[in-house]
């Protein structure tokens, strides 16, 4: 029988109370609670459809992840030693012997660059291991490096720890080496079996990379990945791990040139697939193998939208190599990307709303070769001389309602200025310590409430008039614009279009000297 709350003793009427008292203070948050995908009701109207998209944030993973804005891809195994790209499965293990691999080196190699995580090829498509998988022949075990007895996969992530940076692995779907490659069941369980040895044997894994590459098995049957599984996987065993590309967190952004698109939205309709099961099992937010046209010039402006079922906040990587090659070959020591195309391809990433995954494939000793230190050394430099001096640093900023707010240039993307409630337009103003020359302008949204602005520009004052230097489309996370230079002293932003009222967490102006 229930009791009445008289009939409760005093400690149990207080926590009765507290329990009231708290599901009261939650439920406006609760009522509004944001989360990483929407779906759109055939009722909602382009304006609700809009709201709803501006509403969508990332998961906490997805908001770690791309913070980091740099990440780095180690390629390696044994096309570093056939001097291919793409294995063909039947190469003996006795040609894998990197004498004097420091993983070490590789990852301070690109810690000293700014790079804040890495993706070791774990298993590309030849399906060598690098690490001594109980369940193949095929791995660093049955060959001579450190005598079968080497694991490079635990050395780039003992290194990680080391350094104190991410660490993702890449592990291929697409397995050529493998005579299970092509029977549903079995290589999918023996699939599942080497991404729980990933999981579970070198701590913590920040990402999980699977490609899109998918071949035919020796029996000539193409093999269907059991994607669902595999999610709810890594979910259990790692749940803060972003799921990259064939994966629900991070989404291909469709080039590997380094080029990004002017107009990146990572809020783009995707249909998911019928993986209720997996959405119900991946905590609060959706889970869904990408499907749809990724490649288009534009994903998520509102006529993209307006026709979607659903809606997911889905950013975008930009994976390139700093060679040719994804694999070191010795021919392309001197095909290195130089300083300044990594700046160029700094720009077209990360200034472009993404998140930069630089290949930087160690060589057959094992090391970052000379010639790509050098570079990654010269881009660093130079985005030092650029990035560490925000010409906006201590001047007067005027937020969208006109008054002084010092959150706009603190040089924290955590503090933001808010236009007003029903405001989708708005402008802030700077006016500089001193009349600067700049060419490069930075601005940042503070994505963890979502995405918003859709047009903006920038002017400056000169000689009683405002000229218009320079605009752009989306912002996200981070815009960076080059343009010729400008000599100001006073700069504004318009946000001439967005979704929802803009939130600008941060402005810069650089000089960037070519
Ligand atoms: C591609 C693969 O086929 C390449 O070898 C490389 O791993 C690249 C990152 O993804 O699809
Ligand atoms: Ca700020």
């Amino acid at each position: 029988m229930r009791r009445t709350l008289v009939q409760l003793n005093i400690n149990e009427q207080l926590n009765y109370m507290k329990k009231i008292l708290l599901s009261f203070l939650m439920l406006p948050s609760a009522l509004l609670a944001q989360k990483n995908f929407v779906d759109i009701l055939p009722a909602d109207t382009e304006k609700d459809i809009i709201q709803k998209a501006a509403n969508v944030i990332p998961s906490s993973r997805q908001l770690r992840w791309q913070q980091l804005e740099l990440t780095a891809f180690f390629h390696f195994g044994v096309n570093t030693f056939t001097n291919r790209e793409w294995g063909l499965g039947n190469e003996a293990e006795s040609i894998f012997n990197p004498v004097e691999l420091d993983a070490k080196q590789w990852v301070r190699t690109v810690k000293e660059a700014g790079f804040k995580q890495v993706i070791i090829t774990a298993k590309h498509h030849d399906g060598f291991c690098l690490w001594p998988s109980k369940f193949t022949e095929h791995s660093v075990k049955n060959s001579p490096y450190k005598n079968g007895k080497g694991d490079v996969v635990k050395e780039v992530a003992d290194a990680c720890k080391l350094y104190g940076i991410g660490f993702g692995v890449y592990l291929s779907p697409w397995d050529r080496n493998s005579a299970l490659y092509g029977d549903y069941e079995k290589y999918n369980q023996y699939f599942m079996n080497q991404l729980t040895e990933l999981l579970t044997s070198y701590g913590k894994v920040d990402e999980v990379w699977f490609d899109g590459a998918n071949g035919e098995g020796p029996n000539g049957k193409k093999q269907e990945y059991n994607f669902a599984a595999w999610y709810q996987l890594i979910r259990k065993l790692q749940p803060s791990a972003t799921i990259a590309i064939m994966g629900p967190d991070v989404r291909w952004v469709g080039t590997e040139s380094g080029e990004g698109r002017e107009t990146e939205w990572s809020v783009v309709p995707v249909e998911a697939q019928s993986q209720e099961a997996v959405a119900a099992n991946s905590q609060s937010d959706i889970a869904f193998a990408p499907k749809g046209d990724m490649m288009g010039n534009d994903l998520g402006s509102r006529d993209k939208i307006v026709h979607a079922k659903k809606l997911v906040w889905y950013p975008a990587e930009t994976d390139v190599s700093i060679r040719p090659g994804w694999f070191y070959h010795p021919e392309e020591d001197s095909a290195v990307k130089s300083a300044d195309e990594l700046m160029r391809i700094y720009f077209s990433s990360v200034g472009r709303n993404g998140v930069l995954l630089l290949n930087i494939p160690p060589d057959k000793r094992g090391l970052i070769n000379e010639a790509d230190v050098k570079n990654l050394r010269a881009w660093k430099e130079k985005y030092e001389a650029v990035f560490s001096n925000n010409l906006l640093k201590g001047a007067t900023a005027k937020s969208f309602n006109g008054s002084n707010n010092t959150l706009l240039n603190d040089g924290k993307f955590q503090t933001y200025a808010l236009a007003k409630a029903n405001d989708t337009t708005g402008i802030i103003e700077f006016e500089l310590k001193q009349n600067s020359t700049f060419n490069v302008l930075m601005l940042q949204e503070y994505i963890a409430k979502g995405q918003r602005i859709e047009k903006f520009s920038a002017d400056y004052f000169d000689n009683g008039s405002w000229i218009k230097f320079a605009e752009g489309t989306t912002v996200g996370y981070k815009r960076l614009l080059k343009f010729d230079n400008v000599t100001a002293s006073k700069v504004r932003i318009n946000i001439e279009a967005s979704r929802l009222n803009p939130m600008i967490s941060e402005v810069g102006l650089y000089k960037l000297n070519e």
